[in-house]
Formats: structure tokens, C-alpha cells, sequence
């Protein structure tokens, strides 16, 4: 008999094209011959989300038919990236849809390109969120992502004249095909008013919560996909819109205006991400955000588990949530009132049930980024909140004169409400009572938040104190974004490296071997042509494909140290001018990464770079050996050219800064050298590595620590090293800024005067290890292949992968549900 292939699930290349053609006419209304690269991005996203559903659909079955336990991430910013060309890779389907293409005169390259990605988050901590849940779905673990469906993501980034210029991310402009709304499972969330304590029928005292406004939270779902399994777990993101029945009650009073209005200010809620990762404003807006998705998510939560038949005390054996950073732990109070007062339940039991189900990672150690929020505001918003947080501090304060007696000191610094000048919520200390487990994002960071941020609660609860170092999926960032360099793993030690990363250490047994160690080697170079097309196509900046690409791409933040860089470029170029004939390694310096809108300084080292380049690039003397190029509008969509094609991957942060870092593991998994400081997960990057593979420099987080003890003074550094202080006159002079001594004066004031971040403590040293790096490139090329050969082998430690099942066995205890396909 004939066998007629579904044109929604088949998967034979006739199938495929007449499905996209399908899609093409029936979805998109077009034919081909009117049809835009738009349509034809819309066709084929929806042709693969066809042959998503029955994962999805048989996934969620099977974790309710079978009271999965799973693990809930909880998170403000999810940067998933581009889903088209991951899910492609995930199904096992982006070669057989590639030639599809090509057989309709297509090209998959190109229709990858039309994607607007979804920049829901600011950098490192929504990455790695989205690395979670590639791994969670990959490890067959139940799993569900909740967050916010901003309407407009991180914004895109720009440049006037040197400068950053913010502009609207209109993300769902062209309709977004990967989600599904679900508003049969909108949820109410009350916001402000006040409290009434009553008695209730049984004689014990209930508090109800009055509101002066309720919005309406509208569930988006997208699937995420594992990589080779029929895993399709969801990704739950939550749109602020205005209740009906609230509409109605305003067109009945006549007041039309007052409707749409409230309407308008009901949609605020999910309008926009908040371009900060550095300093906490204490905008109503964003505790607004904050409280709606958790409030939101929890209600969801307790939906599901009902809708299992399960009693509401079982809450902690069907989730663990974990909290990503602060920006959730309102979730805390939110449960308790959930339990206490919609639910009836004792506060004992609702805080034993709290404790058990929450755990909480940590992000950062800047002081200025951990939240706290003004307590009138606060109270304002979440007055029944409030009252609750006072009523856990109350027994937690006991607990604490308990263990340590009457010291007033230390009950300041722990109590969940700081009194110091203006009174506020201490979120960190909020999220530590509450939870059952805390960690950081890598073993320094873990250690350092237990000697200061976090020491009195390390004092109170050592057990609760974990590290798990992050990692990023393989992928994304090695299958997907370095096809190339994937298959030639392939073909040496065979296909499994991407869910076993540890296997890469195979590769070591080609470190010598010729006919390996060339195409490596022509690997790189292919990705660097790739990229230098793509940097003339965005900045109109020729570069030399041969030069070393030096590559420093991150945020834009003081502690990341973007500064450190461009003293050293400038300190090449004055060498140059000293000396034109100076042999030199020709470098190409490339950086990307936006900077806060509010957050001048950084948007001054932006310009500082973009001047730097302007002059460099064009001065006759420096012969193209040095390029400075500055891509706008660092996302995930232009940051994956740019790992596969760089050389060496700059790691500066001042030690003891960065949580972790990510982007150092992406730039080593691809055979890029790190020169880096002992920050972060630099050092154990080192470790695993080997120290004679890793190019470190500068001070260390206890002699950072040291120093600004004994009297930190930067301006002595310029004064003893000729060398930094032509730099420094150089920029002073108004050389790079059109004989203007004004412009970069903040900045250079700023590291003579203050210099938080030790910058010029650290600039002879990483002068001394950037010559190293230029000598090892030019005049030991062989050894460093090997060396980036040896960086790729190890760096199994750093999947994503590893890190969820640590979570998995130690945090969460959740285990694996396999899936399979149903009728
Ligand atoms: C902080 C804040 C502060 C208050 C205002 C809004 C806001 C939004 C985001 C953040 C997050 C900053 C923390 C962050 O992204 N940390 C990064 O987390 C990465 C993943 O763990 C880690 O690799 C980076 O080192 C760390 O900087």
C-alpha cells in the first residue's frame, strides 16, 4: 500500500519541502514568488514546530500521569537566543531541513538569519538560565522555566558618533512562532491596599488582603527541546494584562477613559526589561515585575498540584524551586500567604513546607547590585507581605540570640529589615532564612560570599552552603555555533561528546597527530574569515583574517575592566609610534557588550574604545598591524560567530568580581586561549586546563583585599611606570577625542584617584603576560595549537550539564523521567 507521510509530523525531504510550502500559503497567506525572507522564516519555524508538539504533548502527559517531581527555575530573565537553528539541532533534523532548503533554492544559513531572538535578560545569569534548560531537557529531568514575556527585551544597541545609543527591542514586532498563549490558565494578582484581621468560623485569627488593583497574568508557553531525547519540557512566561470583569466595572460607571487607562497601566507590568545588572534602582515598576511573575508562577504551581489530586503539604515533594538571584525571593513571603491565608494553613507547616521547597542562588558580590527595597515602598505594594516578612524576622532574630546571644551587631546586619539610615527589605537575608540550600556560581564565589556578604548566615546555617560552579551547553555553543570544528570531533573520537563533554579529553590523543592539528588549525582560520566578512559587513572595518583575534566580550561594566584592555592596546600603539618598525604580533581587538543606559562610565569606556579605534585603525604609521573593532549590539544571535573565530578570549575582571563567568568556558571549549585574572571560574578553568595553558596575570582576590586595606593609591602607580603614565597623558592630552581634554577626564580622574578596580595595580602585569601572548602567537605557533587544542580537550567540567545534575543529586533530588512518544 501506498504510505502517505502526515504533513505535520513526516520527515522525508518531499515531506518537508511541500510542508514548508504548505505553511508558506496556509500560515503566511503568500506564494513563493511574493513570499520575503520574513515569510520564509515563518514557514519554516513553523514546519519544525509541527514536529515538536507530540514531544511536548506527550512530555507534559507523562510528568502528570506519573506525579513527576520537578525542579521549578524561577527567574526574572531567560536570554534564550535564537530557538530555530537550536531546535533544528536538537531534533537531529538540521541537515535533512538544510538540504530541504537547497532543493527549494533556499538557504537555511540565511532564513536562520530573519530571527529576532528573544534578549529577555541582560547577560551571564539569563544565559545561564537558558543553559539550565537545555540541560534540564537534554537530562530527561521534569522541568519548567517561569519568568516575564517582556514585551520589549534588552534594548538594541547603537553607536552615534562613538557613543551608545539605546533603541527599542521590538522582539515580537513580526509574531512570535515558538509560543502558544494559554489564557485558559490566566491568574490573578492583587497589587497595594491594605489588611483586615478577622476571626474566622473555627475562632482563630485569618488576615484578608484588600487590594487596590488586580491584573490578570497570561501564561505564554514555549517547548523546550533536549538534544536527542523526546524530552520537550516548557518554558512558562507570564503577560500582565487587565482583568475583563475590572474593564466591565468602568464601562458601567461610563468611564471609558478610566478603563483603557487602567487597562494601559495593568500591561506596564510586563513591558519591559530593566537594562541594570549592576545597581538596584528602587523602581515601584520593577518590585511590580518581580512580585507578579512569582505570584503568578506559584499560583500555577499550586494549580498543577491540585489538578493531580495531590494535598496542598505535598507542595515540596512535587517542586523544588530554585530562585535565580533575588529577583524572586518575594516568592517566600508570596508562598506563606498562599498557605496561611487563601489556604488556612498553621504558619508552622506553611514555613516547614516554604523552607523545604526554595533554594537560592547567588550571582554577584557588588554590594550595590544585592536588593533591597525602600520598606514604605515595599509595604505600599505588598502591604499583607510586609507583615509576614516582620513575623518571620521575629522568629529568626529569636533563633539567632539563641545560638549567639544578645549581640546587637549581628542581629542588625541579619535582620530581613535594615534600620541603618531609611529602613529597608534585605531580599538576600529574606531569600537565605527561607531556603533550604544556597550557593554560588563557582568555588571562589562560594567561598568569598561565605567570608563576607553572606558570613553571618554562613555562621547560623554552614549546612545550607553549596557551590555549583556553572557550565554552558555544549550545544549551542559547540554543535550550533562551530558546525566545522563539531565534525571534525565527530570523526576522531566519535558522536557522543555533546551530552558526555567529558569525553573530549579523547582529543588528547590527537594533540601530535598531523593531519588532526591541520585542520584544526584550518578550522580557526575559516571561522576568523567567517567573521571578518561579517565585521565589515556591520562596522565597514577591513581586518586581517591572520592577525591574532583578541577578543573581549561581556557587559560593560568597570569590574570587567574593558579599561585594562584599552590601556594596552594604547600602550601598543605608542610603542608603534616610538618605533615604526618595531616588530610586533599584528593584533585585531575585538569587543561587543552594551552598557546600562543610566550607567556613564561605562558608557564612557565605550566611547573610549570606539575612539581608540578611530585612530588606530586609520594611522598610516601602525601599517594594519593593530585593528581596534567595537560590534554593536552584542546578543546571543552575534555573539556565535565570534566564540568559533577568536584566538585569545580576555578573562581581566579584578580578582575576586565576577561570580563566575561563562564566557570564558565558551571561548576555551572552542580552542580559544584564555589571558586571564584568578576570578571566578578562571581559576578553575586553570586547574582543569593546566597552569602552562592558561596566560594569568595580576593580583590575587586576597591581594586585591590587601591592598585597598593598606591605603590603595593608583595615582603612585602612574607616577613610578613611564610607560602607563604616557598612556594615561595620552588620553589626558585629548589625543583620541579631538584635542578635547574634557571628555575622557571622569575616567582618568577616576583611576589616578579611586580606582576601585585596581586597574593600574594591575596594568604591568598584564602588559608583561599580553608580550608573553604576543611572542607565544607569532614565534611558537605549534605549541599554540596544541594549546588551544588542549584547552577544547578540557573542558569537560564546564557542560551545563554537569552543573543540573549536580543541582539534581544535591539540592533538588530529582531524577530523570524518560518519554515516550504517545498515540
Ligand atoms: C542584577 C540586578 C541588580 C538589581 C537590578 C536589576 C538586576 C538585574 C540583573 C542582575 C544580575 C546581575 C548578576 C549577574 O548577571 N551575575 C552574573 O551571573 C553569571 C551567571 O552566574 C556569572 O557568570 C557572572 O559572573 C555574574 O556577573
Amino acid at each position: 500500500s501506498v504510505q502517505v507521510e502526515d504533513d505535520r509530523t513526516g520527515l522525508s525531504l518531499e515531506t518537508l519541502k511541500r510542508a514548508f510550502l504548505d505553511n508558506l500559503f496556509y500560515v503566511q497567506g503568500k506564494s513563493p514568488d511574493i513570499a520575503t525572507a520574513k515569510d520564509y522564516y515563518m514557514a519554516l519555524a513553523y514546519t519544525v514546530r509541527d514536529r515538536m508538539l507530540h514531544h511536548w504533548l506527550s512530555t507534559g502527559q507523562t510528568y502528570r500521569r506519573t506525579h513527576a517531581r520537578t525542579a521549578v527555575y524561577l527567574s526574572a530573565e531567560f536570554l534564550m537566543g535564537p530557538y530555530l537553528g537550536n531546535n533544528l539541532i536538537n531534533l537531529g533534523l538540521y541537515d535533512l531541513f538544510e538540504q530541504a532548503m537547497e532543493e527549494l533554492g533556499l538557504n537555511l544559513k540565511e532564513i536562520m538569519d530573519q530571527e529576532q531572538e528573544p534578549g529577555l535578560g541582560n547577560g551571564g545569569l539569563g544565559r545561564l538560565a537558558a543553559c539550565y534548560l537545555d540541560s534540564m531537557a537534554t537530562l530527561e529531568i521534569p522541568s519548567l522555566g517561569y519568568g516575564i514575556r517582556y514585551e520589549f527585551g534588552i534594548f538594541e544597541q547603537a553607536f552615534h558618533d562613538g557613543w551608545q545609543v539605546e533603541k527599542t527591542d521590538q522582539w515580537l514586532r513580526w509574531g512570535n512562532p515558538w509560543e502558544v498563549r494559554r489564557p485558559e490558565w490566566a491568574v490573578h494578582v492583587k497589587i497595594g491596599g491594605h489588611t483586615e484581621g478577622y476571626t474566622d468560623h473555627q475562632g482563630r485569627y485569618q488576615v484578608n488582603w484588600v487590594p487596590d488593583k488586580v491584573v490578570r497574568g497570561i501564561p505564554y508557553d514555549t517547548p523546550i527541546l533536549g538534544y536527542q531525547v523526546n524530552t520537550a519540557n516548557t518554558l512558562r512566561l507570564w503577560r500582565a494584562e487587565s482583568p475583563e470583569s475590572f474593564d466591565f466595572d468602568a464601562f458601567n460607571r461610563g468611564d471609558y477613559y478610566g478603563a483603557v487607562n487602567s487597562k494601559i497601566i495593568s500591561e506596564n507590568i510586563s513591558k519591559v526589561l530593566y537594562p541594570n545588572d549592576d545597581k538596584l534602582e528602587g523602581k515601584q515598576l520593577r518590585l511590580e515585575q518581580e512580585f507578579f511573575f512569582v505570584s503568578c508562577s506559584l499560583q500555577d504551581m499550586i494549580r498543577l498540584l491540585m489538578s493531580e489530586g495531590l494535598p496542598l503539604e505535598q507542595f515540596p515533594e512535587k517542586f523544588t524551586v530554585q530562585l535565580n538571584d533575588t529577583h524572586p525571593a518575594v516568592a517566600i513571603a508570596e508562598l506563606m500567604r498562599l498557605l496561611v491565608d487563601d489556604h488556612e494553613m498553621a504558619w508552622d507547616l506553611a514555613w516547614e513546607i516554604t523552607q523545604k521547597s526554595f533554594a537560592y542562588t547567588n550571582h554577584t558580590l557588588l554590594p550595590e547590585a544585592l536588593e533591597r527595597w525602600p520598606m514604605y515602598l515595599f509595604g505600599s505594594l505588598l502591604p499583607r507581605h510586609l507583615e509576614i516578612i516582620f513575623e518571620i524576622n521575629r522568629i529568626f532574630l529569636d533563633q539567632v540570640r539563641l545560638k549567639f546571644g544578645p549581640d546587637n551587631e549581628r542581629i542588625a546586619r541579619m535582620s530581613l529589615i535594615e534600620e541603618t539610615g531609611g529602613r529597608y527589605v534585605r531580599m538576600a537575608n529574606l531569600a537565605c532564612v527561607g531556603s533550604h540550600a544556597i550557593n554560588g556560581v563557582a568555588e571562589l564565589h562560594t567561598e568569598l560570599l561565605k567570608e563576607t556578604v553572606l558570613k553571618d548566615f554562613y555562621e547560623l546555617f554552614p549546612e545550607k552552603f553549596v557551590n555549583k560552579t556553572n557550565g554552558v551547553t555544549p550545544r549551542r555553543w559547540m554543535v550550533l555555533s562551530n558546525p566545522r570544528l563539531a565534525k571534525l570531533i565527530d570523526q576522531h573520537i566519535g558522536t557522543a561528546w555533546p551530552t558526555q563533554l567529558d569525553q573530549l579529553s579523547k582529543l588528547e590523543a590527537y594533540v601530535d597527530d598531523p593531519a588532526f592539528r591541520n585542520e584544526w588549525r584550518e578550522i580557526k582560520q575559516a571561522n576568523k574569515r567567517f567573521l571578518t566578512a561579517r565585521i565589515e559587513r556591520l562596522t565597514g572595518i577591513k581586518v586581517n583574517p591572520d592577525s591574532m583575534f583578541d577578543v573581549q566580550i561581556k557587559r560593560i561594566h568597570e569590574y570587567k575592566r574593558q579599561q585594562l584592555n584599552a590601556l594596552h592596546i594604547i600602550t601598543l600603539y605608542r610603542r608603534l609610534k616610538q618605533n615604526p618598525d618595531l616588530e610586533i604580533t599584528p593584533r585585531t581587538f575585538i569587543f561587543a557588550g552594551k552598557a546600562a543606559p543610566g550607567y556613564f562610565m561605562a558608557k564612557l569606556i565605550i566611547k573610549l574604545i570606539t575612539a581608540v579605534g578611530d585612530i588606530v585603525n586609520r594611522d598610516p604609521v601602525v601599517r594594519d598591524r593593530l585593528k581596534v573593532v567595537f560590534i554593536p549590539n552584542y546578543n546571543v544571535t552575534n555573539s556565535q560567530p565570534i566564540y568559533p573565530a577568536s584566538d585569545l578570549s580576555e578573562q581581566i575582571s579584578t580578582a575576586g568580581f565576577e561570580a563566575s563567568g561563562t564566557g570564558n568556558m565558551k571561548f576555551a571549549l572552542n580552542g580559544s586561549l584564555t589571558i586571564g585574572t584568578l576570578d571566578g571560574a578562571n581559576v578553575e578553568i586553570r586547574e582543569e586546563v593546566g597552569a602552562e595553558n592558561f596566560f594569568l596575570f595580576g593580583m590575587t582576590a586576597d591581594e586585591v583585599t590587601a591592598l585597598k586595606a593598606s591605603g590603595y593609591q593608583p595615582w603612585q602607580y602612574y607616577e613610578e611606570n613611564a610607560e602607563l603614565k604616557g598612556v594615561i597623558d595620552l588620553i589626558s592630552s585629548g589625543f583620541f577625542s579631538g584635542g578635547d581634554t574634557e571628555t575622557f577626564k571622569p575616567l582618568i580622574d577616576n583611576l589616578l584617584q579611586q580606582d576601585r578596580f585596581t586597574v593600574l595595580a594591575d596594568y604591568q602585569s598584564y602588559i608583561d603576560c599580553q608580550d608573553h601572548v604576543g611572542k607565544v602567537y607569532q614565534q611558537d605557533q605549534e605549541n599554540w595549537l596544541r594549546m588551544s587544542i588542549l584547552n577544547a580537550a578540557r573542558m569537560g567540567k564546564f557542560s551545563s550539564d554537569r552543573a543540573v545534575r549536580e543541582y539534581c543529586k544535591e539540592i533538588w533530588h530529582v531524577d530523570p523521567v524518560s518519554i515516550e512518544l504517545q498515540e
